[in-house]
């Protein structure tokens, strides 16, 4: 097992050494992981290669500012750069990459393995998060970190497994903290004020999808926030996605999935969340996937949305049914 390891960070390190200048893409939609993921591993490279050209790019958010600037390239003067992809698994959800010719592509990712195929390809669905993939990779090979890399990476690894509360958490992933924080004595508990500072408007459009949720016999939660619903909160789309990882730990849910129209797009953004039957695989159906327990989609027509629900609740008797035997 710890030689298998080995073999992949030499193989990373191999193709990172092997290119002048290198891409690193995440997915649509980027979450504190996503981004902190790319920002670090591109400071790193930076720090450990100078030389190297190396950029970090897709669409910023301006909550995650924090994290560090993201770079605009010209994909037509780029020659053939390598393409590290971070935290995503097909390539339709790939940020920012359409006008871009590479050589070949570096994949770490945690999601379950889709259509992106690497030239080198690391993917564990055991991992809690990309940057705890990231912070392994350097604290195992030549890769330099300074503080706001280690910084980046903690916060990074602090939202994706909810504070260690999710499943993918593991022993590994204490042991990859306690190595991170070790070594660069950041001052973590001050992160927390950048991942969860928020206004308290957010928190009354909490009250209201707690009072508003409806949830079914099979203990299936479903709320469609509505625009006008936003307004008076004051809120945007984003807080409905923000929202859906406060809800584990209540008896009454095993799964729950909120709904909220992105007029820009012109879609049905779907957040669903699970602690009985697995959903991703539910989710693949109605163009959309992620994990086990954590996923999404995004549905053009209403009428999906229903039937996903169904699908849903449908997947959350069978799952009781299953417990009570
Ligand atoms: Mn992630």
């Amino acid at each position: 097992m710890i030689f298998i390891k080995k073999e992949i960070y030499k193989k990373i390190i191999k193709i990172i050494k092997k290119y002048d200048s290198i891409v690193i893409a995440r997915h649509i939609g980027p979450d504190p992981d996503a981004i902190a993921s790319q920002i670090s591993l591109r400071d790193s490279i930076r720090l450990t290669y100078p030389s190297k050209k190396v950029y970090a790019i897709g669409a910023g958010v301006n909550k995650f500012r924090y994290l560090g600037f993201l770079d605009k390239i010209d994909s037509m003067e780029l020659n053939n750069p390598l393409l590290i992809l971070l935290d995503v698994p097909n390539f339709i959800r790939v940020d920012g990459i359409e006008d871009l010719n590479y050589a070949a592509i570096l994949k770490i990712d945690h999601h379950p393995s889709e259509d992106i195929k690497g030239t080198v390809d690391w993917t564990d669905t055991t991992k809690s998060s990309t940057c705890e993939m990231i912070a392994e990779l350097i604290l195992n090979t030549n890769l330099l970190m300074d503080q706001k890399i280690a910084e980046n990476l903690y916060t990074g690894i602090v939202f994706d497994s909810d504070r260690f509360l999710l499943q993918n958490t593991s022993l590994e992933t204490f042991n990859i903290v306690y190595q991170l924080l070790n070594v660069s004595k950041i001052n973590f508990v001050a992160l927390y004020d950048n991942l969860y500072d928020r206004s308290i408007n957010e928190e009354k459009f909490r009250a209201y999808i707690t009072n508003n949720l409806e949830i079914s016999a099979n203990k299936m939660g479903f709320i469609y926030v509505t625009n006008e619903t936003l307004s008076k909160y004051k809120v945007e789309g984003v807080a409905v996605s923000n929202q859906v990882n406060n809800f584990y730990f209540i008896n009454e849910l095993i799964c729950w999935m909120f709904v909220v129209y992105d007029e820009k797009n012109e879609i049905f953004k779907v957040n669903i969340r699970s602690r009985g039957p697995i959903i991703n695989t539910i989710a693949n159906n109605y163009n959309g996937g992620g994990h086990k327990y954590a996923s999404g989609a995004r549905i053009k027509d209403f009428k999906d949305v229903e039937l996903l629900r169904k699908d849903l609740d449908i997947a959350c008797e069978e799952y009781l049914k299953e417990q009570e035997n």
